[in-house]
């Protein structure tokens, strides 16, 4: 039970309370709503992977990536005309069939002054679900030939390695070639992020 002085206190309080300094507005009373912050944006289960053709020499980079099954597998293009195409892994430097993905050439002048430049659209590819590897290589010249090939899900198990690959490529003995040099298999788009990737 309340004695005396503590219901005194109490009023103390409560009329210090109602002591508010100039230009303090009272909160209006009533109704109290509480606004719970905005949800965090979800995590999305894809992933976008970026793989920039042409930075450090005659390269993907990176060249062996890992994905899950629905990621997109995004291409950049550095000077100076690089594609990336689908193979097969005992077959590089040619397509691997009618359904290889092929990104067609990306021309991309050097700037004069040595600044970093790429092109300003994108490749894109969803890897698929069959969780098998996909090999792929660019169909510039000589340049499958000189070891720009990459993997995305290399089966380590399997013995086909990235290594295996880049080795055959440098023996192939054909014609390299693309899938009729036109886009298939992805989408060829505007680049997302221009200044990124150097
Ligand atoms: C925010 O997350 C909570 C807890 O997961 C959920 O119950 C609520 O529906 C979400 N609100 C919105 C606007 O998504
Ligand atoms: C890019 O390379 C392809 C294949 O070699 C060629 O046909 C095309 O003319 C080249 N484009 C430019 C602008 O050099
Ligand atoms: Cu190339």
């Amino acid at each position: 039970m309340l004695n005396h002085h503590t219901l005194l206190a109490a009023l103390a309080a409560a009329a210090t309370l109602l002591i508010l300094p100039t230009g303090t507005t009272a909160a209006p009373t009533g109704t109290t709503t509480t606004t719970p912050p905005p949800n965090l944006t979800a995590a999305s289960p894809l992933t976008t992977h970026t793989v920039v053709a042409g930075r450090g020499g005659l390269r993907f980079d990176p060249d062996n990536i890992v994905a899950t099954p629905g990621s997109i597998i995004e291409f950049h293009f550095l000077p100076a005309n690089h594609s990336v195409v689908e193979a097969a892994f005992d077959a590089p430097c040619v397509p691997k069939d009618a359904a290889s993905f092929d990104s067609g050439f990306f021309p991309v002048p050097a700037r004069a002054d040595g600044g970093a430049v790429q092109s300003g659209e994108v490749f894109q590819f969803v890897v698929r679900d069959d969780g098998k590897p996909v090999w792929f290589y660019c169909a510039q010249g000589k340049h499958c030939k000189g070891g720009m090939v990459g993997v995305v899900n290399q089966d380590l198990g399997s013995g086909k390695l990235l290594g295996g690959f880049r080795e055959l490529a440098g023996r192939f003995g054909g014609v390299v070639a693309g899938v009729q040099g036109r886009v298939v298999g992805g989408w060829r788009g505007e680049n997302p992020n221009p200044l990124a990737g150097f």
